[in-house]
């Protein structure tokens, strides 16, 4: 029987209002229902943000530390149950087991950070300019965060924002993607054993336009963070400035990686084929352009060819496979739509360039892993990001070229290069314009505890992970503390004239 999920507000589980659901399907299978879901709006936002308001005055009282050790907790629960979560999550969104391993994993890393930061969460002390004075700055929580999340990492993501929200003693209310729900239902059911108390985390499913942009639009929520489109993230942007909340965006990309003519070549078409046709190519740091020095061009492209033709598509859950399928139609759509972009733009198509034959995939999502050659710096398929398994093959003379080609984009994510020659590698860390470099590593690999974003349009300066979120979630509060006993007026009793 497919089981049937629910929101959770105000530490009790419950349907939609209107009692209208929606239906979550195996991507690879789509015959097989994960389950159905509330479909919700504005009515069940407003409910989830009253509990978030009330739950507050009690959470942000709670010891950080204390915060911390639920985190604990959290990342015990998530360890335990590891194999079933990257399960779920394969069959729900499809990317192979081992990547949603990891997945889990990233959230786990996340969970021990955050327990950790809870002895921590520094402030400054800073000397007064006056005598007998103290002065100090400190994090205070912020109160409602609205958490915003895509299908593409649907543990790791959310993780990434309601830990450090929480840790920071802030409440949470979590409108989690609707490719997605069954892995946040059991981020939620994990939070609440670890003993997150009630009303401080509410899932409300439904879609963006209606349960996401209530919670932006809300004027007691406090602070948005968002992971998806660049498209949204700009609709999100312009909904929050009316309250002008805290917004934090983490959008598109189009990351290159760059192969120098000095370079390992094996070492990078390793590097390339897992950034480009990893994860289906559905990652935010996902490869879509691949720079090759033009001494090294026809050889690497070629070694390229053969490698993506090589690739096991299938369901995620079976071993041998490399690539699952696309989440859904729309995206296999939008996939097959950029090929043909491709095509007519004048690029050659070396590899792929088809939904896959034959009965296996016939119940799926699926798309070959595709690569164009002989791509122009401003097509289409070079400059806009598809979110799928496309990879853009541009030829360059040399590295300041290459570099230049790298920035010509309006995101500034990820970025890769490939090179053994030192001068080369420290040149592309200084100019690249991206937030995250790799040398002689692919686009994607973040880790939990360093900071994550990018510059340009993908994002509006916010980084998550490590050190750097905290900075998101928590205020600074400003404290003087006069122990002279007299009143001693700054800048001006300390000054004669
Ligand atoms: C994303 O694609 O939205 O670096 C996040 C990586 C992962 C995180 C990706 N650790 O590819």
């Amino acid at each position: 029987m497919t089981r049937k999920f629910q929101n959770f507000i105000d530490g009790k589980w419950c349907d939609a209002v209107s009692g209208k659901t929606f239906e979550n399907r195996n991507p690879a299978r789509w015959e097989e229902v994960v389950g159905t879901f509330p479909k919700s709006g504005a009515e069940e936002v407003n409910r989830a943000v009253r509990a978030a308001r009330a739950a507050f005055e009690k959470w942000r009282l709670v010891p950080a530390p204390r915060r911390g050790d639920i985190m604990r907790r959290v990342g015990d629960l998530m360890v335990a149950r590891k194999e079933e979560l990257a399960r779920q999550m394969t069959r729900e969104m499809g990317k192979v087991l081992a990547e949603t391993r990891g997945d889990v994993q990233e959230g786990i890393d996340t969970a021990f950070y955050a327990a950790t930061e809870g002895r921590r969460l520094f402030g400054h002390t800073v000397p007064s300019e006056l005598a007998n004075k103290f002065n100090m700055a400190m994090r205070v929580p912020i109160g409602v965060a609205g958490i915003v999340t895509p299908w593409n990492f649907p543990m790791a993501i959310p993780t990434w924002k309601i830990f450090p929200a929480l840790l920071s003693g802030n409440t949470v209310v979590f409108k989690p993607a609707s490719d997605t729900p069954a892995t946040a239902t059991s981020l939620v059911e994990i939070l609440l054993e670890a003993g997150v108390p009630e009303g401080v985390v509410n899932l409300v499913h439904g879609g963006g336009g209606e349960v996401g942009m209530a919670i932006v639009g809300h004027p007691d929520v406090d602070c948005v963070s968002f992971t998806g489109s660049t498209m949204v993230g700009k609709k999100i942007s312009e909904v929050a400035s009316a309250t002008l909340k805290r917004v934090s965006l983490e959008l598109g990309g189009k990351n290159a990686q760059f192969v120098m003519d000095d370079a390992n070549l094996d070492l990078a078409l390793d590097g390339v084929i897992w950034g480009a046709f990893g994860t289906t190519g559905q990652r935010c740091t996902a490869t879509s352009r691949l720079i090759l020095h033009e001494k090294i061009h026809d050889r690497f492209l070629s070694m390229l060819v053969d490698r993506a033709n090589a690739l096991r598509l299938g369901d995620g859950l079976e071993q041998g496979v490399d690539v699952g399928p696309c989440v859904n139609k729309g995206q296999q759509e939008t996939v097959q739509s950029y090929v043909e972009i491709g095509l007519k733009e004048g690029a050659k198509l070396v590899a792929g360039g088809s939904i896959p034959d034959g009965k296996a995939f016939a119940g799926g999502w699926f798309y070959l892993p595709t690569v164009f050659a002989e791509v122009q710096p401003n097509h289409r398929i070079a400059q806009e990001e598809i979110f799928g398994p496309v990879l853009s093959v541009i030829r360059v003379r040399s590295l300041e070229e290459g570099i230049a080609v790298m920035n010509n984009t309006v995101y500034g994510l990820s970025s890769s290069v490939y090179t053994n020659d030192v001068n080369a590698a420290f040149t592309a860390i200084r100019d690249i314009k991206a937030g995250i470099t790799y040398i002689n590593a692919p686009t994607i690999g973040a880790e939990a505890h360093l900071p994550f974003g990018g510059v340009k349009q993908t994002g509006n300066g916010h980084r998550e992970g490590g050190w750097t979120v905290y900075d998101f979630f928590t205020e600074w509060k400003t404290v003087y503390v006069d122990f002279s006993g007299g009143l001693q007026r700054a800048q001006i009793d300390n000054y004669e004239n």
